[in-house]
């Protein structure tokens, strides 16, 4: 073959080469294999001089031709790779990616369980201070200041001066119970509240204790109110919580600001009432405790308790959603371990 010929050979499979070529590197390795130091046109060129005069001339002039055209056809695909796209078209039917999201802690779920079964039959939500005075701790809630019922709820002091020393010393409030007399004393029956919020015990850490914990208590006044009511509600309550088929039990119990008082258990669902270790060999769980509101306690607000009745309960949301999930120990709930935490 002449070299004109395979010059024009040559400049054809360059050509297919560079408008393949999808990117600057690609194009750089065409370059250097037809126009670099070991290419085929280097060696024609330094092959010029041992040819006649006018093979000489012919070949010099197709050999630049030759290069002339492929440092052409080099430019344009250069140019033309610099105006494409840089990234393929988005393609909107691709699954997206996951995007991390958060959730709402197990309490909070539990608590929003709780109340989701309240606000249908009327109940509205109520939130109150977490200091509190004696007063609406204790004194009007029927619990006297020298009774031994106030040791049951131990309390957290505050070591500061009361703003109204006649509502007493300033304390971390034991239950949320002085919500809903701050309630009443601000409005007329008919009433019916429920009330979450934390409180606060000075017991010691263990499995089943935490100096703070969350309640969820409610209230129901209104003339004609009895203890049947409390029952119907409260039955309704854990139904709609731990299932239609959920059993339940009113103990006879004491609270000061209660009369009659009651304990509401479940019955067991892992041995349904038979005895097992989750119930303790007894058949029920203790889940809750309830009474009809004390006369006493309606008239520190200045409702006649002649003429109005009301409920009261009250549940420990740690214990709830201990029970529901089968989680056995309290402070799992409050180290914020995502192990334990993205499992809800
Ligand atoms: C007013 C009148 C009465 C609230 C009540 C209970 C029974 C009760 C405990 C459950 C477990 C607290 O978290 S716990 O330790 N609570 O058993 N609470 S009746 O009674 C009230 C509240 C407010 C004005």
């Amino acid at each position: 073959m002449t070299p004109t010929a395979e010059l024009e050979q040559l400049l054809s499979e360059a050509v297919a080469l560079i408008n393949q070529a999808a990117s600057p590197d690609a194009l750089e390795h065409v370059r250097v294999t037809f126009l670099g130091r070991k290419s085929r046109l280097t060696e024609i060129m330094r092959s010029l001089p041992t040819l006649s005069s006018e093979e000489r001339a012919q070949t010099g002039k197709h050999a630049n031709q030759f290069k002339a055209a492929i440092e052409t056809c080099l430019a344009q695909r250069r140019d033309a790779l610099a105006a494409a796209p840089v990234a393929a078209p988005l393609d909107v039917t691709l699954p997206g990616s996951a995007v991390a999201h958060g959730r709402l802690h197990p309490i909070t779920q539990t608590i929003e369980a709780i109340l989701a079964v309240f606000t249908p039959m009327g109940f509205e939500i109520v939130e109150g201070p977490e200091m509190e005075f004696e007063y609406y701790n204790f004194d009007a809630l029927n619990i006297p200041k020298d009774h031994p019922s106030r040791e049951s709820f131990d309390t957290f002091f505050v070591d500061l001066p009361s703003p109204d020393p006649a509502k007493g010393r300033l304390l971390l409030r034991s239950h949320t119970s002085p919500v809903q007399i701050r309630m009443m004393e601000r409005c007329r029956p008919p009433l019916r509240i429920v009330v979450p919020g934390k409180v606060y015990r000075p017991d010691p850490l263990d499995p089943s204790h935490s100096f703070m914990f969350h309640q969820v208590e409610g209230l129901m006044v209104d003339s004609r109110i009895t203890f049947a009511h409390l029952k119907g509600v409260l039955d309704a309550f854990l139904k709609a919580l731990f299932g239609p088929a959920t059993k339940t039990r009113f103990r006879p119990h004491f609270f000061p600001f209660t009369e009659p008082s009651a304990e509401v258990d479940i019955a067991c669902a892992s041995c349904d009432g038979t005895g097992c270790s989750t119930c303790g060999r007894k058949g029920w769980i203790e889940i809750m405790g309830c009474g009809m509101v004390h006369p006493h306690v309606f008239k520190a607000v200045g409702y006649d308790p002649a003429k109005v009745q009301g409920f009261a309960f009250g549940m420990g949301v740690e214990r709830i959603a201990m029970l529901k999930h089968g989680i056995k120990d309290i402070r799992l709930f409050f180290e914020n371990d995502l192990r334990f935490l993205e499992q809800f």
